[in-house]
């Protein structure tokens, strides 16, 4: 019987690069009493983070949700948007806040990313847009959706929120479709304390974005756009700059509690890590386990057993936008067609993984899962 981990492993423990270098950048911030709207950190991070995407522009805001939501109105968005229903809650959120339906399409059962053929399936005369998600850092199939998007003249966006520093086909996630979406969030593989950016090569679309994010205005006294305050403030961008750093850290070690994870879960019947393709880069963030029914233990039991143990292995993204009261409300039926998406939200789990944990712990925690699995 193995025994509960004394302090709670949690998933999505922040990854936090060098300290006194983030006090030094934020005692900088103090003297300049430039704490917000487009300061000298807030630039220095925009630029720092276009550049390791490869792409012309990085537009930072205070979280990956608004982000989202000034993408989908910079981009015209409107009547229905397909969208993966096994995603975080804000993918749907940020249509349904602006009055657009989030239509919900299947995904792969595989790669657990939107299945092209579903999106086929879910367009009507209302549609306006697909946002494919990049679901645990993994890339949506972009080539597919490209082609379904231009046949259909919709717009085509991503939700990239798990996918910084992975790559698809060998170009680095950021630079699809008309707009990519990341978040900074806290319990993200790369943290700005909150933060999130839309990211793109679209000229105009990111000067939309930039007036959009600061009530419209272009200079004192004069807004010319509509608008919101979706700005990140300086202390974030001094945690972005100081986290860059820390990136190449933070995978060795999430590739390293990956390794390790599936070395002590191997054999065990009816147990599944999902793998990374080696070919791309990955941030190795989301260590993800599939319970199939030939387990000795249900995935419930499982997650049970390891919250006893004080490890808070989540259920994300059980059971799935469409399952949760707004859009179970609004679309009652909407998993009629949506079986694979039901199928994966009740079997997986999230492992906790980044450097807050090291091999010696994975392989404890990869215990108490085996002895659940009898
Ligand atoms: N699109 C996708 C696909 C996303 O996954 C997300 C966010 C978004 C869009 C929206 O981006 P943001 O607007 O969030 O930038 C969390 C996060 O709040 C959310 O950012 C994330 N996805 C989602 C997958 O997970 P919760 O409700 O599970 O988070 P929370 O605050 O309960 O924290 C989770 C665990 O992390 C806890 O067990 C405790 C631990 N934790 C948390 C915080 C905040 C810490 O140890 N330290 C901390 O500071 O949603």
């Amino acid at each position: 019987m193995s025994e509960a981990f004394p302090e709670t492993i949690h998933v999505g423990r922040p990854n936090i690069g060098d300290r006194e270098a983030f006090l030094k950048l934020a005692g900088e911030m103090f003297d300049r009493r430039w704490l917000s709207n487009n300061g000298p950190l807030l630039q220095a991070f925009e630029q720092r983070m276009a550049a390791y995407l490869g792409v012309r522009h990085c537009v930072a805001m205070c979280n990956g949700t608004i982000a989202l939501e000034i993408a989908i109105r910079a981009l015209g968005l409107e009547g229905e948007v397909i969208v993966p229903s096994y995603t975080f809650i804000a993918t749907a959120h940020a249509l349904h806040w602006q009055g657009i339906t989030p239509v919900f399409a299947d995904i792969d059962p595989d790669t657990h990313n939107l299945d092209p053929g579903a999106v086929r399936r879910m367009i009507t005369p209302r549609t306006s847009g697909i946002i494919g998600v990049h679901l645990w850092g993994r890339g949506a199939p972009v080539e597919a959706l490209q082609a379904i998007a231009d046949e259909h003249g919709l717009q085509l966006m991503f939700d990239a929120a798990h996918a910084l520093g992975c790559s698809y086909g060998g170009r680095m996630i950021g630079g699809f479709g008309r707009a990519e979406v990341l978040s900074f969030h806290a319990t993200k593989f790369f943290n700005t304390f909150e933060g999130g950016a839309v990211v793109t090569n679209d000229d105009e679309l990111a000067e939309t974005m930039r007036l959009m994010r600061n009530f419209g205005f272009a200079g004192f006294d004069n807004v010319i756009h509509p608008g919101t305050n979706g700005k990140m403030i300086e202390v974030c961008a001094a945690m972005g700059l100081v986290n860059l750093d820390y990136i190449d850290t933070v995978i060795e070690a999430n590739r390293r509690n990956w390794l390790a994870y599936r070395d002590a879960l191997a054999g065990i019947p009816g147990l599944r890590l999902m793998p990374y393709d080696e070919a791309e880069r990955n941030n190795w963030q989301y260590v993800i386990l599939e319970v199939d029914p030939d387990c000795r233990a249900t995935r419930d039991e499982i997650v049970a057993e390891l919250h006893r143990h004080n490890v808070l292995a989540r259920k994300y993204f059980w059971p799935g936008c469409h399952r949760m009261k707004p859009y179970r409300d609004l679309q009652p039926h909407a998993g009629l067609v949506l079986p694979h998406t039901e199928t994966v939200a009740a079997r997986v789990i999230v492992m906790p993984t980044g450097t807050t944990l090291d091999p010696g712990q994975v392989g404890r925690i990869s215990a108490i899962v085996g002895s659940a699995c009898g």
